[in-house]
């Protein structure tokens, strides 16, 4: 099958941006920090990821919405405070390695220009292959070059548009999370799980098939090479103190992150590969 495709390379503010359009989907691709800041599917047209407008696209701060790449840590630094959340590549400069037009698909390879980094000595490539089509792929892949053992953390923080928090479940979770709310304490997982205040949960379970629903859509989320997934939504309040979010931001937002938080440990000679497919 021939794809129409168009991958274009253009600058906004600071960024350089990758507008993939082809048969299946529009989509487009922010050089700084490989992220993916929207994707639609030309099948019922509806935007899957939700992107800030205040989100600051200047190509040194972190770009609210769409899907940050956290590595090679997830949220603080374990040991030193001074080190940025969710480590260093979000805000580093990507390269195009290839773009392929396949049948139903198009590729793209990216990698980061620096893979090592104060708060990490691991030797390593990492490489985020996505795939445009009917669906979206992300897949990081993160590889041991050096001769020693590492230990990375990361995410794959998606922000899903949805129409409205008050009217929004996700289906797919059980058992315990741990409340980033209140000092990691263990809870349940609610049933079902609808959202009315700030939300920050680490689930400590791996579920491969999760889906939001929401004003009667339903996104679906496929997960590989996690330990855990993140829930979060700031709510209302923190919202207000943060300066890249809409004050109603929250209400069209939620972030559901497969995740490895616990420590994936990656032997010489070895990769892992943290993968996620939306549709
Ligand atoms: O994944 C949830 C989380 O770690 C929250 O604790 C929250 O602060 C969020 O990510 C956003 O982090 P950021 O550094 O992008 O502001």
């Amino acid at each position: 099958m021939h794809l129409s495709q168009t991958t274009s390379s253009l600058p906004q503010g600071e960024i350089e941006m990758l507008v993939v359009d082809n048969d299946y989907a529009h989509a487009t691709i922010s050089l700084f920090g490989g992220h993916i800041l929207s994707f639609t599917p030309k099948h019922d047209g509806i935007q899957r990821l939700w992107l800030s407008k205040k989100a600051q696209l200047d190509a040194k701060h972190p770009i609210r919405g769409g899907i940050p790449i956290c590595w090679p840590w997830f949220g603080p630094h374990n040991t030193q405070t001074n080190l940025s959340a969710h480590g260093y590549v979000r805000t580093q400069a990507w390269h195009v390695v290839n773009c392929v037009d396949n049948d139903d698909h198009t590729t793209i390879c990216l990698k980061p220009s620096v893979t090592k980094g104060e708060g990490f000595d691991g030797k390593t490539q990492l490489t985020l292959i996505i795939s445009i089509g009917r669906e979206l792929g992300v897949k990081l892949v993160t590889e041991n070059t050096g001769e020693q053992p590492f230990t990375y953390t990361g995410a794959l923080h998606s922000y899903f548009h949805i129409e409205d928090i008050s009217d929004c479940t996700v289906t797919g979770l059980s058992g315990q999370y741990e409340d980033k709310l209140q000092a990691y304490k263990r809870l349940p997982t609610p049933m079902p799980y609808a959202f009315n205040s700030e939300t920050d949960r680490v689930h400590l379970v791996t579920p491969k098939e999760l889906a939001i629903k929401s004003n009667g859509h339903v996104t679906h989320i496929h997960s590989v090479g996690h330990d855990s997934i993140v829930v979060w939504n700031p709510w209302a309040e923190k919202s207000r103190t943060m300066h890249d979010m809409e004050d109603n931001g929250y209400r069209k937002m939620l972030c559901v992150e497969t995740s490895v938080t616990q420590g994936q440990t990656v032997l010489p000679g070895q990769q892992h590969v943290l993968e996620q497919v939306i549709r």
